[in-house]
């Protein structure tokens, strides 16, 4: 029988049973995985981590992406970071904007076209621009300004680094609108305290507005964490939100920020 497992702490893992392996490759940065799994549907999983099931996929994608739009209220512009799968940019663009995607590693993006059709057919949109490059380099040289800058990365091991540094979040900070918005999706808050810590401590040196909100995704062994930062408006008030989705609506929104309690109890933070 041929299994799945990650660990995501030292301490505590989960294992899948491949029902069929779909797609394996290593990339020049990564090793690139989709596989079927008879509970979670398609698996996609770089360097061994699981990054989106079919099953829970849009719990995440919708979560990480409706919060800051609803709440900015009338964005036109969306800077997704990483995000190569396609998930976000298929959620942002019902809110009518124009997306720019700076995704690493074209490999995922052809993995997921072929493999695993996460993006609803918005990677091929023509509202979506992608760049493959690393968005710490697209962000040092970018001089456009964004409404709202969203980062789907995977967690802050090798590549992915330097996008919880300060550096980043200031970067962030000065290519958004002077009501622009900010999110990161910032690991599991039982498992990976210390990545939210990271992401909040650092956010909070830039942005005078900074929350936490949580949702369940069961492929990332239960809660997961997401801290935003904004530059005007309260991030926890959706201003626009009518949308079609399957979990994220105007309650969720507002559930999502008081679940955050468990992270203050968790982790001491919020
Ligand atoms: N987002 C992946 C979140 C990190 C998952 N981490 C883990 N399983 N250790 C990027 C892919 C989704 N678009």
């Amino acid at each position: 029988m041929l299994t799945f497992t990650e660990f995501m702490s030292g301490s505590v893992g989960i294992t899948l049973k491949v029902a069929k392996v779909l797609y394996a490759s290593k990339s020049r940065y990564q090793q690139v995985e989709v596989f079927e799994n008879e509970t979670f549907g398609k698996v996609l999983a770089l360097d061994g981590k699981i990054q989106a099931s079919e099953l829970d996929e849009f719990i995440y994608h919708e979560m990480l992406t409706h919060v800051p739009l609803a709440a900015h209220g009338s964005p036109k512009s969306v800077l997704i970071v990483g995000g190569g799968d396609g998930g976000c940019a298929r959620e942002a663009l019902k809110h009518g904007v124009s997306v720019k995607l700076v995704e690493l590693d074209e490999v995922v993006v052809n993995a997921c076209k072929n493999h695993f059709r996460i993006d609803d057919g918005a990677l091929d949109d023509a509202n979506v621009d992608i760049t493959f490059m690393d968005a710490f380099t697209f962000l040092k040289s970018c001089e456009e300004r964004f409404d709202v800058i969203i980062v789907d990365s995977t967690d802050p091991i090798g590549e992915a680094e330097k996008l919880f540094s300060d550096a980043f979040y200031r970067m962030a900070f000065e290519r958004l609108n002077d009501d622009g918005m900010f999110v990161t999706q910032s690991g599991s808050p039982v498992h990976q305290p210390d990545v939210l810590h990271r992401a909040f401590s650092g956010v909070s040196k830039f942005f005078p507005i900074v929350r936490i909100y949580v949702a369940p995704i069961p492929s990332y062994l239960g809660l997961w964490s997401f801290v935003v930062g904004s530059k005007r408006y309260e991030p926890e008030t959706p201003r626009e939100v009518s949308v079609p989705t399957k979990f994220y609506d105007g309650e969720m929104h507002a559930v999502a920020f008081k679940l955050a309690k468990l992270v203050k109890i968790f982790v001491g933070l919020g």
